[in-house]
């Protein structure tokens, strides 16, 4: 095991939530292999994993119809509870479903529109919410831990989405001490919010592909959480698109087609590339760029999301596969995590019809105004041996999230710069609810540089050892979860409460 830094750290007594502790002591301590080698999750490729079937053609994600019945409204229903699915020939998993499907079923609403969504809580003996991840929706609906829906409850999520919203968002259970497990067990789905004029051309399609990761047992189930998953965040041995290992896409040579990616991942950095296609980013969390731009490869960290236009002009398979990216790694088992191929796009010999060039414009991004103060935000990782086993925690400010304390106080329509330090040895991506914020710029080692375009953004990877600044502006008040998005270190500490007054 690695204990750069730990030590240094003066062995502090770490108070994560009672319940990450009382599991942490439950587990399985063999996977602290202190010489550095095995380890019994070696995630991707690990030997003895089970095979998945590949190759399949890629399902669209089944649409959340809209009950409401007039324009301007969008009513449904979600429930979650557990299901059954067969990701491996003759396996039956169990999962957690919303309205039976994993990922969730997609949502699709317009700029303008106000949405109630009834929330069905049927997981048995587990309370839940659902997080509407980077959406602008007023803090009592937003599904925080202290808002907790009981199991065998319902309760109606009701709100408005704002002109100018229209962006790639997604739901996910933020219930307290049990999200990431309700996450990786298989609660998130797309929240797509369409904009009434939309600058990409239609012929692009739009298509949504939710990457989750999945690590099955022998017997087809979803082990628990080990030792190594706390500390780095659970990662799995497959990679999904859409519920499916590299499924397969047809498209006719010369297609251009508008993808959106999610990184709806516990913990799995994901950093990618297509083999064979040239790749425009439009767009990030929280809706297009100002104009294009061309990339050769993106970090997608956990909770981020992407918009691209990709062009595919030579005949034969097009690869969406992952590169090599050095996250910061505890312990043994890194998995691999380059050379998964995600996706493959059969493209057509023959021609099919012409398509409209992106537009070189998209939409104004206005800068946030001068920021009224600033606040600085430390992470830091600690870690002490005791008799009963290992106590780490997950800090901001050298304190765990307690649901009861405000962290900071904030005031609704004031700017303000956020300095985000990761002194810690893994890159932690940073999330706030609520709103979008704007990245200014990245500082390592004294050396100052600027993001590859300005965008908005609610997750953003702070590099261990980088020191982010950005801006950020909460329209309305109540109190908001900022956190980091690797689920287990959510879980054991990395959150804090803003507390936004009028
Ligand atoms: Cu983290």
């Amino acid at each position: 095991m690695h204990r750069r830094g730990f030590l240094a750290a003066g062995l502090a007594t770490v108070l994560a939530s009672p319940r990450a502790l009382a599991q942490m002591k439950m587990d399985d301590m063999s996977g602290l292999d202190m010489s550095g080698h095995g380890g019994h999750d070696m995630g991707a490729m690990a030997e003895g994993a089970v095979a998945l079937p590949e190759g399949e053609v890629l399902r669209d994600l089944p649409l959340l119809a809209n009950a409401a019945g007039r324009p301007g409204l969008f009513k449904a229903r979600l429930t979650a509870e557990a299901a059954v699915t067969r990701f491996a020939e003759g396996l039956d998993t169990p999962i957690l479903a919303y309205n039976g499907t994993s990922p969730g079923p997609l949502i699709e609403a317009f700029e303008g529109d106000r949405v109630e969504i009834t929330f069905a809580n049927r997981i048995e003996g587990e309370a839940s919410t659902i997080h509407w991840h980077g959406m602008p929706v007023p803090a009592d609906q937003d599904g925080n831990p202290m808002d907790p829906v009981a199991a065998g409850t319902d309760r109606v999520y009701a709100f408005e989405l704002p002109e100018g919203s229209a962006g790639s968002y997604w739901y996910h259970p933020h219930a307290h001490g049990t999200t990431a497990e309700q996450v990786y067990r298989g609660l998130a789905g797309a929240f797509v919010v369409k904009a009434k004029a939309d600058p990409v051309p239609a012929e692009y399609g739009d298509t949504v592909l939710v990457l989750t990761d999945l690590r099955l047992a022998a017997d087809g189930s979803m082990p628990a959480n080990t030792m190594t998953d706390l500390m780095n965040g659970r990662v799995g041995d497959h990679v999904l698109v859409n519920g499916q290992k590299n499924p397969r896409l047809a498209v006719t040579k010369g297609a251009v087609r508008r993808l959106r990616l999610y990184n709806a991942t516990n913990a799995r950095f994901l950093k990618l590339a297509f083999d064979g296609a040239a790749m425009t980013v439009i767009g990030t969390d929280g809706g297009l760029l100002a104009a294009p731009v061309a990339a050769d490869e993106i970090l997608l960290s956990p909770g981020e999301r992407i918009e691209l236009v990709v062009s595919f002009g030579r005949p034969g398979p097009v690869t969406l596969a992952t590169l090599d990216y050095d996250r910061g790694w505890m312990g043994p088992g890194r998995p691999a995590d380059g050379g998964l191929t995600l996706l493959t796009i059969d493209v057509s010999e023959e021609a099919g019809g012409a398509m409209p060039p992106p537009p070189s414009r998209l939409r104004p991004i206005a800068p946030l105004p001068a920021p009224a103060f600033s606040r600085r935000l430390v992470f830091s990782e600690t870690m002490a041996m005791n008799a009963t086993g290992m106590e780490m925690g997950f800090l901001i400010n050298g304190k765990a999230f307690d649901m009861a304390r405000v962290d900071i106080v904030g005031k609704a329509g004031e700017t303000e710069l956020w300095e985000i330090v990761n002194q810690a040895d893994m890159d932690h991506p940073f999330h706030v609810h609520g709103t979008q914020f704007q990245v200014i710029e990245h500082e390592r080692d004294g050396k100052i540089s600027r993001p590859p375009f300005f965008a908005w953004k609610d997750t953003v990877n702070v590099a261990r050892g980088e020191t982010l600044r950005l801006l950020l502006r909460q329209e309305q008040p109540g109190r908001r979860m900022y956190h980091c998005h690797i689920l287990e270190h959510e879980q054991l500490g990395m959150m804090g409460v803003l507390d936004v007054t009028a």
